[in-house]
């Protein structure tokens, strides 16, 4: 929290906002407006009740007060949220007034009133004071993508509720809305599914875990492991809404199944025993192709899933399946025979189009890793590039909707600063410099192409991640490079006024506690 000795005034030349707005314009008038204990939240539509909320959370929080709300208008001294329908700016605008005597925050939409909310956060001074001066100023701003992700795999190890909360609350901070939930692999299954409860009671656990980085250094031999009941889950997706962000959960299928498998054998084409893996990679243990229980197992899943989670779009994964299994398997020789289809890729295919059928069949749409491009992309998909670009570029131009997610940069489990000085990682290394530098929308694409680049995301694997602490610390602050990559038009980026903006940004991470990360200059590996 705030210690008690505060830096001067910041001056008004620069509002040090994060990410950066379409455009700021700071009045040159004398006068500031200061919030104050007396400060009203004026709150016109009852919909816009949890924007009040969030940011009376945030004062409580950074400078130990809160504000009324009232419905009816008042006459000064008061912060007004409207809703005004009649510009027909892109979901998340707003227009921001900050004048002497009122604040307004008006937006076509609720998400716009919230993210002005979380604009106005980062007008505030820093500094704890009695009152928080701002100078009078105009911000109009809207996000440059509609779909801004952050990704965070909980099976490798597993994070408990409050801090998967805490989480969603760093994006809501940086403007995010997409709350992408890995919450199945080889090392753990971490969804309650009633019709199935050996998947909390077994896949949920393994038996140890594996120290450093290969095989052969050492298992810590603990059982480890955890899940997440469907009341708890319904609870983060309630959480998440009221801050404007879906959660994405992933399913993963056909590969990364040995959890599952351990729980429910006869899913796989030898039949087991299989383990939940305590080591780190790629299994050759995948669902069975062949055998129709699996797709019923897997639609049976997906019936509890989808009421849990009002998103669109269902991820189901798709990445690193080997094919030895299959090769092997009499049933899934016999259904590519059947089907027509030339080899192992192509039976993916199947098996992905065969979950996009059920998956469209409940008004759905499926999402999947790159890797679903092989043997052909099921008709609806959207395409989530990790292995580079390429994959994105590929189903752009089918006419694919695409999430880009580079592993370079955007895989927030590498290296942010010198290795020898930073916590065991992945490998690789991207800089705050290089995610801040990305630019979502390939070159390669025409303009028409480039309207399938729906966003962007970032991914944090936590193989190497077994706390909640070094979690935070890998996602702060290249979360903050991420939100403008994902918000701010390219012509209104600048590197060296984000890092002069951030230097704000890291006073505001410490009063609320952050654990960030401060090698974010470092440029050599
Ligand atoms: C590849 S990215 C994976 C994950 C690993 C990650 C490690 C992707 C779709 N699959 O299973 O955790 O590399 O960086």
């Amino acid at each position: 929290m705030l210690g008690s000795v505060w830096l001067p005034m910041q001056g008004f030349s620069q509002l040090n906002i994060i990410p950066q707005p379409a455009e700021v314009i700071i009045s040159s008038a004398p006068d500031s407006f200061a919030i104050t204990s007396k400060t009203v939240l004026v709150v016109e539509q009852p919909e816009l009740q949890p924007s009040a909320d969030f940011f009376n959370n945030y004062l409580k929080e950074v400078y130990g007060f809160t504000l009324k709300t009232s419905k009816k208008a008042v006459a000064n001294n008061a912060i007004v949220l409207s809703r005004s329908k009649e510009d027909g700016s892109v979901s998340g605008a707003y227009h921001m007034s900050i004048g002497k005597e009122t604040i307004t925050i008006k937006a076509n939409d609720e998400s716009g009133v919230f993210y002005g909310m979380q604009t106005l956060v980062q007008v505030l001074p820093v500094q704890k004071s009695l009152s928080l001066n701002m100078p009078q100023a105009q911000i109009n701003d809207a996000p440059r993508y509609q779909y801004r992700g952050m990704h965070l795999d909980v099976a490798r190890h597993f994070y408990p509720v409050d801090f998967v909360k805490k989480y969603i609350d760093y994006l809501a901070l940086h403007k995010m809305n997409v709350f992408h939930w890995h919450l199945t692999d080889d090392q753990g299954w971490r969804i309650e599914i009633k019709k199935y409860p050996k998947l909390a009671e077994v896949a949920a656990y393994r038996d140890g875990t594996i120290i450093g980085h290969f095989p052969g250094t050492g298992n810590d031999g603990k059982r480890y492991g955890g899940f997440y009941t469907q009341k708890e889950i319904k609870e983060v997706v309630q959480y998440a809404a009221k801050r404007y962000i879906t959660i994405i959960p992933e399913i993963e299928m056909p590969g990364h199944a040995s959890a599952a498998l351990t729980a429910y054998p006869a899913l796989g084409c030898s039949g087991g025993p299989y383990k939940v893996q305590q080591t780190w990679g790629v299994f050759n243990e995948v669902y069975c192709a062949g055998n129709d229980s699996v797709f019923a197992f897997l639609q049976d899943v997906i019936d509890e899933v989808l009421p849990l989670f009002p998103s669109k779009v269902i991820h189901i994964g798709g990445d690193e399946c080997p094919k030895e299994s299959w090769k092997k398997c009499v049933r899934c020789q016999q259904r590519k025979k059947e089907n027509n289809l030339k080899d192992e890729h192509e039976l993916q295919s199947y098996f992905v189009q065969r979950m996009e059928k059920y998956l469209n069949s409940k008004g759905r749409t499926l999402m999947g890793w790159d890797e679903i491009l092989e043997g052909g992309l099921a008709p609806n998909a959207v395409v989530m590039s990790w292995r580079g670009e390429k994959g994105g570029i590929e189903a752009a131009k089918q006419k694919h909707e695409v999430i880009m997610t580079p592993n370079s940069p955007l895989y927030f489990d590498h290296y942010q600063g010198k290795a020898s000085e930073e916590p065991l990682a992945i490998g690789g290394y991207n800089t705050l410099e290089k995610v801040y530098a990305y630019n979502p929308t390939p070159k390669e694409l025409s303009a028409e192409e480039g309207v399938y680049i729906k966003g962007v995301q970032a991914n944090i694997w936590t193989e190497y991640i077994p706390t909640t602490q070094q979690v935070e610390y890998m996602l702060m602050p290249r979360l903050a490079a991420l939100s403008e990559v994902a918000w701010t038009q390219p012509s209104q980026k600048s590197w060296d006024g984000f890092k002069q903006r951030m230097e704000t940004q890291y006073q505001r991470y410490s009063a609320l506690g952050v654990n960030y990360a401060k090698s974010a200059y470092d440029v050599r590996p």
